[in-house]
């Protein structure tokens, strides 16, 4: 496969005016017209008309009227065109049916629908399909009347009838686009559906219609999906100043979909899975997600679609700066705080794996083979921190004058991240020459500290500095900005939080005055994405879990004592640490705390976050002591707070009517995870009679979940099954839960029976990732001694990778961490990634993942 590279970059040489297409509906073909007006870009006019194309049949193809002969090239076709602007017209031949791939067009359900980014469009039709192309579309759908009676695309609904000059009278359905975009954004939807519908008035007045499409059946599950929207709307107008700029927006809920959702211009489409909810069938965890994912999908209408990337390669200049807005967004509507830990451990959870690991890159890559391996944890995750350090370093208001220049200055571009800084430079006047290195440089920082404190002076002093990692051997300082503050033997702050800025290899900051030695309070609320080397005991870590005045900080003490119990049981064998469970439980007891953050401090790292942890201390993880450590850490805690933990449930009831709102979901998930820990003890009782009285599915799958844990789950199980059977998005869960409570040694057996079962529909990605993913996740089971759990997971990697490459692809990165582990392991995962690395026409996604993988 060939490699791509950022230096390679070249503009296309030609521009477009206007962009019609004719799309005549057909399952297994479809035809599809297009007309162009193309004209020199005389700037830059040196080389072939390229257009892309991939898996079209040709039917014609003209310039100006005339039939051209198409010179097929890698990825496409050249054709011999005037050096004077001209009219392109081509019919093509596509079979969505047969398009089990899920991008370009393809069906779902019966339904028609596309998904472009990132270079999904040449499977439509022959194009430019590079992002920095922008153009104005109108579409026009044809298609049969009786199953296909609602058809959108992009931008505004011009016209729709019913043709009745034709026998069977086709429909008709045509769209405008005011905005000129690129093919990625482009996005077509016909099938079946029915609307729940609203309205929404913009800042300016301006009424706009809002459509929620689902299939008949799910219209119920439309109502939160609205109202998250509605929020996004006005939150966009409040923070950014950004005004919808249609006068329709369309969400459709598809149930095959490759990722989450995708932002088109004015016709979003989603994994139902990401937007459907009822109280019934959804978790709060579920409907958080939601109403985040509508918000991101929403707010890429500004940075995304209005202003978007030049090339691939600056994926993050939509994805971090979205990701942040949409995290932004959360604190506004929930908490702060418990938003900020969420992100943090999802950032530990699957960006520091990856950063650490093979498969590391930078933010912004400088090569690819194949881009939709890149929408990973670094680009969107990473990216968004980038972005909030940025905003650390300027200041709130910096911030605002900054993104009002951003949209003024490059509205209706493709634009780079050297646009993107250089608008910081310009409205701050901060040379970020060095700052840039987040966006070029991989790996994850480390950040060591040591503290000093003579004569009424306190002094930090820092060090910094990075592995190497693929492709990238040396290593420059950063800028790191760190949020420190000083507390006083009585937890009151004596030196609010200040932000410490770290430039160099070794930097020393001190504090004068402190009669008596302060106590630092460092990397506060998580303020730059590095670990933080800090040699201090247990006694000081209690001491900030009881008085840290920053929220982050007093759960990170907490985790830490946590962390360093487990791994001080992982390798010397010792008991669960006493300041741990002491600190803990006066903080469980703390009733002025929000439920929803005592929730989190019960919490403890995950085992392949402690995998990670050795691994990076030199230490061969083992999976079977780690599970151990985590098991026994847990009784423990069960065993230490048993008598405050009924009273924990008892008081975090919610009664009346189920709401999804932060302050009940906050309650239920300290219930709950007082459950998982009564149940240590009770075998399951309070479970099952959680589970009998459930009227919601937070209250349901937790008790479910209980009861598993205890193994006293079959018949709530067969129950839960029965009762659900006719809901996909539950019976995913169904099936994730049966793989997440298998024990390590019959992890592999386990899943194995669940692939025969009869729903287990393996070419639905939800359904293969509710299964597969929760191997994957399964860190004692994956890595059991046995490698059973490695066979599996590459025999249905070997299976899905014809029908679906690209989700195939993104489970390859269960592999990443192959080489922690010790040799015996390492063999047996090794085994599997040769096997699959030597299958015969391995899709390119594939084969990308895996070679980088075995490195
Ligand atoms: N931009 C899409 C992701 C497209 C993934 C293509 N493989 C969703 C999002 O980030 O909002
Ligand atoms: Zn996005």
């Amino acid at each position: 496969p060939q490699t791509i590279y950022l230096k390679d970059y070249k503009p296309f040489g030609w521009i477009i005016d206007d962009v019609h297409l004719t799309f005549r509906l057909h399952p297994t073909a479809t035809r599809v017209i297009s007309r162009i007006r193309f004209r020199p870009d005389y700037d830059v006019h040196d080389r072939p008309f390229m257009l892309h194309g991939e898996g079209l049949k040709h039917i014609s193809a003209k310039v100006d009227g005339h039939e051209v002969e198409l010179h097929h090239v890698n990825g496409g076709i050249e054709v011999d065109v005037p050096h004077a602007p001209f009219n392109w017209e081509a019919e093509v031949e596509i079979n969505p049916e047969a398009n089990t791939a899920l991008e370009g067009l393809y069906m779902s359900n019966g339904m028609y629908c596309t998904q472009c980014e990132a270079e999904g469009f040449r499977k439509i039709t022959w194009y430019p399909d590079r992002p920095d192309v922008m153009a104005q579309f109108t579409v026009r759908i044809e298609s049969d009347a009786e199953h296909t009676p609602v058809m959108l695309s992009n931008g505004n609904g011009l016209y729709y009838a019913q043709d009745n000059t034709q026998s069977p009278a086709p429909n008709i359905s045509i769209y405008q686009d005011p905005w000129p975009k690129p093919a990625y954004l482009f996005a077509l939807v016909a099938g079946d559906l029915v609307a729940h519908e609203d309205k929404f008035t913009t800042m300016f007045g301006r009424e706009v219609d809002l459509s929620i499409w689902v299939r008949p059946g799910d219209e119920h599950k439309c109502a939160f999906g609205m109202e998250a929207l509605k929020k996004s709307m006005k939150w966009d107008e409040d923070v950014y100043g950004r005004e919808y700029d249609l006068d329709e927006f369309n969400i459709v809920a598809v149930d095959d979909f490759n990722m989450g959702a995708m932002e088109n211009k004015g016709l979003n489409i989603f994994n139902s899975s990401c937007v459907l909810a009822s109280p019934e069938t959804s978790t709060d965890g579920n409907f958080e997600r939601i109403e985040a994912i509508i918000a991101h999908e929403y707010f890429h209408n500004w940075t995304g679609n209005r202003i978007t990337c030049r090339d691939w390669f600056q994926l993050c200049l939509k994805e971090g700066l979205t990701v942040f807005r949409d995290a932004q967004f959360t604190a506004d509507m929930r908490s702060e705080p418990v938003k900020r830990i969420d992100d943090v451990l999802a950032l530990r959870a699957r960006q520091f794996p990856e950063d650490q690991g093979p498969l590391s890159h930078p933010v912004r890559p400088e090569s690819f083979q194949e881009i939709n391996n890149f929408y990973t944890a670094t680009v969107y995750e990473k990216g968004a921190e980038v972005i909030g350090m940025l905003k650390t370093l300027v200041g709130d208001d910096a911030y605002k004058k900054a993104l009002d220049l951003y949209f003024e200055r490059h509205d209706g571009q493709a634009c780079t991240i050297e646009d993107w800084i250089q608008v910081f430079e310009d409205s701050t006047d901060r040379d970020l020459g060095q700052f840039k290195l987040w966006y070029t440089q991989s790996g994850t920082p480390n950040v060591t500290v040591r503290e000093e404190y003579t004569d009424d002076t306190f002094s930090l002093h820092f060090k910094q500095s990075s592995e190497p990692t693929p492709g990238q051997n040396k290593k420059l300082p950063q800028v790191i900005p760190v949020a420190v503050g000083l507390l006083n033997d009585n937890g009151e702050e004596v030196v609010p939080t200040k932000i410490l800025e770290l430039t160099e290899p070794e930097q020393s900051f001190s504090f004068e005055g402190h009669a008596t030695r302060p106590v630092p309070s460092i990397l506060r609320g998580f303020s730059a994405p590095v670990v933080l080397h800090q040699d201090i005991d247990n006694s000081r870590r209690a001491f900030l879990l009881a008085n840290d005045t920053d929220p982050f900080n007093r759960w990170e003490a907490g985790r830490m004592l946590a962390r360093d119990s487990l791994l001080s049981s992982i390798r010397e064998g010792n008991a669960p640490n006493s300041d741990y469970l002491v600190g803990l439980r006066t903080l469980l007891g703390d009733t002025s705390l929000d439920p929803a953050y005592r929730a989190l401090m019960m919490g403890q790292p995950s085992q392949s976050e402690l995998a990670g942890v050795l691994h990076q201390a030199g230490v061969t993880p083992d999976p079977a002591a780690i599970h151990a450590a985590s098991e026994a850490l847990r009784s423990a805690k069960a065993e230490a707070f048993a008598d405050i933990l009924p009273e924990i449930y008892a008081a975090n009831q919610v009664s009346g009517a189920y709401s999804p709102d932060a302050e009940p979901a906050g309650k239920r998930a300290l219930a709950n995870a007082a459950l998982g820990l009564i149940t240590k003890l009770d075998g399951g009782a309070t479970a099952a009679t959680q589970y009998a009285k459930a009227n919601n599915m937070t209250l349901q799958l937790s008790a479910l979940s209980a009861l598993l844990d205890a193994e006293a789950g079959d018949e709530a199980l067969q129950a839960f099954y029965d009762q659900w059977r006719d809901d996909r998005l539950v019976i995913d869960k169904w099936f994730s839960l049966q793989v997440m409570h298998a024990k390590p040694e019959a992890l592999a057996k386990t899943t194995s029976r669940l692939t025969n079962h009869l729903d287990f529909d393996w070419k639905n990605p939800n359904r293969f990732r509710s299964v597969m993913g929760m191997l994957a996740a399964h860190h004692a089971g994956f890595h059991h001694e046995s490698g059973a759990s490695y066979a599996l997971l590459a025999d249905w990697l070997i299976k899905l990778d014809p029908v679906n490459p690209q989700t195939t692809a993104r489970m390859c990165s269960a592999f990443q961490t192959w080489k922690r582990y010790d040799e015996d392991r390492q063999k047996l995962a090794g085994a599997q990634l040769k096997r699959i690395a030597e299958q015969p026409n391995l899709s390119r996604d594939t084969s990308e993942m895996i070679s980088r993988i075995r490195g």
